[in-house]
C-alpha cells in the first residue's frame, strides 16, 4: 500500500515524479472499492483530517519544503487534493451504482406489469350524509342553492338574531354547549356550538337581498346525553325562501312536494300548530307513515316507527317571524317567507330502519358499509 515518502529534493522533476506515484496509487485503490464499507475506508484513508494521506502530504511535503520551493509545492498539493476528492466522489458513485445494479437486485425489483393492480377497497357514503345529499338535491331541483357556515357560532347568530332575546326561556330548550372562558366578552359575542343551522340563514340574508331560496345542511350540537335516539352531535337540513308575496300555501306546496320526492309519491302530509321563536305561525309537519302506508299496522303487528298512528313527525316549519327581518335589514312590509328544519339523522333512521342513532357515529365499518 502507498505510503507518503519524505521528499529529498524539491525540484520540479522530483515533484512531478512524486505526484505521479501518488495519483497512480489513488487510482489503484479506488478501483478496488466494491462495497460501501470499502468506500468509507478508502475515503478516510485519503481524506481523514487527522491521519489521512492528504494531511500527511501537507506535513511531509509542504511544511518541509524550503522557502523558495513552497509556492510550487503548494500548487501541487492543491491539485492533488482536488484529484483525490474527485477520485473519492467517483468511487462512491460507482460503488452505489454497482450495489443497485447487481443482478439479484434487478430480479427482485422487476415489475410484472401484467399482474392485476392492488385494489384499495372503496369506502361508501355515510348514511346520514347520503340522506342529507338526497334532501338537498330535492331542493336544488326546485332552484334552491346550498349554503354552509361555521359550526362554532356567536350567541348573536345562534340566538339573538333568531328572535331569542337574552335570557329568554326559549333558549333553555336548546341545551347549548358553550365554549369555556367567554365571560369577559359581551353576551352577543360569546362562542358556542351552534344548536341549529339557522345562523347560516341569518348570515346569508345579511349578504344577499331577496329573493332568497337556500338550503343549509350541517352539523349541530346540543348537550343531550347519548341514547338510542339522542346524540350530542347530529345533523340538520334547514331551508328558507324569502320573496314578495310568499304565503303559507307556498310552504305547504313546497314541503308536500319535497316529501313525495323523498319518500314516494303516495305519501300525504299534514300540519299541526307548533311554536318556534323565529317563525309565526309555526307548524309541525307529519308525513303519512311510509313504513305501514298509514294504516298503523304491519300485518297483524303494530307499526313501531309511527307508533300505530299512521303519521310520522318529520319537520318543523313556519312563516319567518317579522322580528327576524329586522336583524338582517329586510323590510317586513315588503317581503315574506317560510322556513323549515329537519333532523337528517332522524330521517336516516326512519328510511333505513335503524334502531339506534349511536350506530351512525361509532365508526363500525361493518354497519356503515351496508349503505354503499
Ligand atoms: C326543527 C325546526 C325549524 C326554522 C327551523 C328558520 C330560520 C330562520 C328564520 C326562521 Cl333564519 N326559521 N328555521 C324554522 C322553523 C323550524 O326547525 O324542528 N328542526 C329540526
Amino acid at each position: 500500500m502507498y505510503s507518503v515518502p519524505k521528499l529529498k529534493s524539491f525540484t520540479a522533476a522530483a515533484l512531478d515524479k512524486a505526484v505521479e506515484k501518488l495519483l497512480a496509487a489513488v487510482k489503484e485503490e479506488a478501483s478496488a472499492v466494491k462495497t460501501e464499507a470499502d468506500w468509507k475506508t478508502f475515503r478516510d484513508r485519503w481524506m481523514a483530517r487527522k491521519n489521512g494521506v492528504l494531511t500527511e502530504i501537507n506535513d511531509l511535503w509542504l511544511k518541509a519544503a524550503p522557502k523558495e520551493a513552497k509556492r510550487e509545492v503548494g500548487q501541487r498539493v492543491n491539485q492533488l487534493k482536488a484529484s483525490v476528492e474527485e477520485a473519492v466522489a467517483k468511487a462512491e458513485h460507482l460503488q452505489a451504482q454497482g450495489a443497485s445494479g447487481s443482478s439479484a437486485k434487478v430480479v427482485s425489483d422487476a415489475l410484472d406489469i401484467t399482474l392485476p393492480g392492488n385494489r384499495r377497497p372503496l369506502g361508501s357514503e355515510h348514511p346520514v350524509i347520503k340522506t342529507m345529499h338526497e334532501i338537498v338535491s330535492v331542493f336544488r331541483n326546485l332552484g334552491y342553492s346550498v349554503e354552509e357556515g361555521p359550526v362554532i357560532e356567536t350567541d348573536y347568530y345562534n340566538f339573538e338574531a333568531l328572535n331569542f332575546p337574552p335570557n329568554h326561556p326559549a333558549r333553555d330548550t336548546q341545551d347549548t354547549l358553550f365554549i369555556a372562558n367567554q365571560e369577559s366578552k359581551p353576551q352577543r359575542d360569546r362562542l358556542l356550538l351552534r344548536t341549529h343551522t339557522s345562523p347560516v340563514q341569518i348570515r346569508t340574508m345579511e349578504k344577499m337581498k331577496p329573493p332568497v331560496r337556500i338550503v343549509i345542511p350541517g352539523k349541530v350540537h346540543r348537550n343531550d346525553p347519548p341514547d338510542a335516539s339522542h346524540s350530542p352531535m347530529f345533523h340538520q337540513v334547514e331551508g328558507l325562501a324569502v320573496d314578495t308575496n310568499i304565503t303559507f300555501c307556498d310552504l305547504k306546496g313546497t314541503l308536500d312536494h319535497a316529501m313525495k320526492a323523498l319518500f314516494g309519491s303516495s305519501v300525504k302530509t299534514s300540519f299541526r300548530p307548533s311554536f318556534f321563536p323565529f317563525t309565526e305561525p309555526s307548524a309541525e309537519m307529519m308525513v303519512s307513515c311510509f313504513i305501514c302506508g298509514g294504516s298503523g299496522k304491519r300485518g297483524s303487528e303494530p307499526c313501531r316507527p309511527c307508533k300505530q298512528t299512521g303519521w310520522i313527525e318529520i319537520l318543523g316549519c313556519g312563516m319567518v317571524d317579522p322580528n327576524v327581518y329586522g336583524f338582517v335589514d329586510y323590510d317586513p312590509k315588503k317581503v315574506s317567507g317560510f322556513a323549515f328544519g329537519m333532523g337528517a339523522d332522524r330521517i336516516a333512521i326512519l328510511k333505513y330502519g335503524v334502531d339506534d342513532i349511536q350506530l351512525f357515529f361509532n365508526g363500525d365499518v361493518r354497519f356503515l358499509e351496508q349503505f354503499g
